[in-house]
Order: C-alpha cells, then structure tokens, then sequence
C-alpha cells in the first residue's frame, strides 16, 4: 500500500470531520485526492474480490474501487461490445476490457459526484471515441446529455435512462434489457438505491425518492438485477433490522452480507424483487413500517426513514 494512500486516507479522515456539518464525502473529492485522480488513481483496498455475472445475452463484471465503491463493465455477448458503468478508476477498467477482449464503446454516469465520474476525463483519453451518457451538465467528458425515456444500443443491448433526482438533481439509473431474452434484465441504480438503502437527498425531496424508489425502479420486472453504486449493504441492514426487529428476512440478508464481505465478496445484485422484502425505503407503504415512522404516508415515512438513517450511529453487531 502506497504512502500516497495513506496520507490520502488521514486527511479524508480529518476533512470529513471538518465538513460535518455538510455531511457530504461524495459531493466535492478533497483537492489532494483530486490531484491523485489525475496524476495516478488511488489504491484499492487489496482484499475487495471482483465478480462476473454471465448471462448468455450480457456479462457484468463487478469492478471493486476506492473504498466501497463499484464500477460496473457492461458486455453484449453478441457483439463483445462494452459499457462502463461509473469509471472512477480507470486504468482498472483497460485491464478488465483486456481480459475479455471486449470493444468499449460507451460510458454510463449516474451522477456527477467525484467518486462516480471523477474518472471520466482519463477514461476518454486511455479509450478514444468514447461516448459519455449521463444526465447532468456537471458530469465530466460528457458527450451525450440524456433525459428519461431515452433508449439506445450498446451492441444488441438496449439501454433505457431512467431519470431519478434527489440524491443530485441530474442523477440517472440505467435499464439494460435484450430483445426476446427470456433471461432478467440489469439495472444500474448509482447512488438512488442501494442494496437495503437509498442515497441521501442532497439536491432533492421525500418526493422525489418516493417517486424514484416506488414508481420508476419498483415498477420493472421483480426479476432484475440490480447493481448499485456501493457496497453499503451491511450497515443498510443494521439500519433495516433497527426499523423492522421482526423481520426475518432481514436477519437472514444480514447473516448472510456479513459471511460476504468478511470474505471480501460483493453483496451485489439482489433483484427488485428482493428489495421489496428488506429495503425499508421500498416497503414504505408496510405497516411496520408506518408504525416505526410515526406515519401513516408513504412519503413522509420516507422523509421520516431517511432523517433518521442520517443520524444512525451502526451498532458493531
Ligand atoms: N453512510 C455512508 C457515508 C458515506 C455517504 O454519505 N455516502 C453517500 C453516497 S456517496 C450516501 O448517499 N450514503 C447513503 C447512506 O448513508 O445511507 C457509509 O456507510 O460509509
Ligand atoms: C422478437 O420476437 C418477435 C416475436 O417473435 C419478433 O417479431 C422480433 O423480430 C424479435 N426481435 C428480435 C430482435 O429478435
Ligand atoms: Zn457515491
């Protein structure tokens, strides 16, 4: 582990405590790993393990970096033409497109925080004629600034934008499905949900999650994957358990994330469907749920989850 790393880490540590008030080590990267993003990009944690997911129609390969944070290649298996989903860290990216042999063509931005597109720009110089989808003029190298409903292919891919603001107001999660396949399609969902979390509404409202977490992403198929921005999946369902004590499947998810990551495994995909059964901000409209608020809306359980996740102090156990 380099020097860099370290004095890079200390004084995040001390930045974050300073920037308390903001509550934000996602919105704006501290100048000196700033500078680090340019010139070479930070280590790894060593033991965060990759992991394919082959579908015959798509491969994804998760691709672990910085902290907690997942980059996610996107392959067409008909025509070995690639997406990236957030390459923060993209020299690791050029190894994986290696490793498959793989044409990379497009680049996905779910939002403009540093930890998502702070790779962009490196990413379009080690790879030419790149194009950079996201839905927010403050995404780095961006080429192609789409809205909701926007579709296009990634080799016989199809790619559909899902707008979801309110972690920042241009965030965008994105739809991959295959014609006729009989097998689930992906959905990238960035820093909107989360395995057994949301994102914190930094540029948005209850509302606007409500929407998001509800209307768009609870509406796809109950089969699609979902791969998210980070590997907060662990403290997630501390918070859920604390919100739901007698929900087993919580217990269960628990148990089983622990035994994951203990081994430097990914927690990632679940699927819509399972979402539904853990994630406090998708079970809303559940009475245990309500109850734990003080609610009986939606919505303000929403806000009411959220104002409390803020200030969750995660139990070691
Ligand atoms: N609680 C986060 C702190 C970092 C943070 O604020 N992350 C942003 C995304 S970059 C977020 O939206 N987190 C959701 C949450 O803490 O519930 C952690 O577990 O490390
Ligand atoms: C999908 O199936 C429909 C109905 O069988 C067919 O008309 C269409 O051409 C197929 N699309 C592709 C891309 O194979
Ligand atoms: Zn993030």
């Amino acid at each position: 582990m380099s020097t860099i790393y370290i004095v890079t880490m200390t004084n995040w540590l001390v930045s974050s405590v300073m920037s308390n008030v903001m509550n934000c080590k996602c919105c704006v990267a501290p100048a000196h790993v700033q500078a680090a993003l340019l010139h070479q990009e930070a280590p790894d944690i060593p033991i965060r393990k990759s992991l394919l997911v082959a579908q015959s129609d798509m491969k994804v390969e998760l691709l672990p970096a910085l902290t907690d944070n997942y980059m996610y290649l996107l392959i067409d298996e008909e025509s070995k033409e690639a997406a990236i989903i957030d390459p923060v860290a993209p020299v690791k990216v050029v190894e994986a497109i290696r490793k498959h042999g793989v044409r990379l063509t497009t680049v996905l931005t779910t939002h403009h925080h540093w930890d998502h597109a702070g790779g962009n720009e490196k990413m379009v110089r080690l790879v030419p004629g790149l194009t950079v989808y996201g839905g927010d003029d403050r995404v780095d190298a961006l080429t192609k600034k789409v809205k909701h409903s926007n579709t296009f292919k990634v080799g016989s891919l199809t790619v559909k934008c899902l707008f979801t603001p309110c972690h920042t107001t241009g965030h965008i999660c994105y739809l991959v499905t295959k014609d006729n396949s009989t097998e689930p399609p992906a959905v990238f969902t960035g820093d909107t949900l989360f395995v057994a979390g949301c994102g914190k509404f930094f540029e948005g409202t209850a509302e606007q999650m409500y929407r998001a977490l509800i209307d768009v992403l609870g509406r796809l198929p109950p089969e699609t994957r979902v791969y998210c921005g980070h590997e907060y999946t662990v403290n997630n369902l501390k918070f859920a358990r604390h919100v739901e004590p007698d929900n087993e499947v919580i217990k269960k998810k628990l148990a089983w994330a622990k035994e994951k990551v203990s081994n430097g495994e990914p927690t990632i995909p679940s699927t819509v469907a399972e979402e539904f059964k853990f994630n406090p901000f998708m079970r809303v409209k559940e009475k245990s749920v309500q109850e734990h608020a003080g609610q009986n809306d939606p919505v303000e359980t929403m806000r009411s989850l959220r104002k409390e996740k803020d200030g969750f102090r995660v139990p070691k156990e």
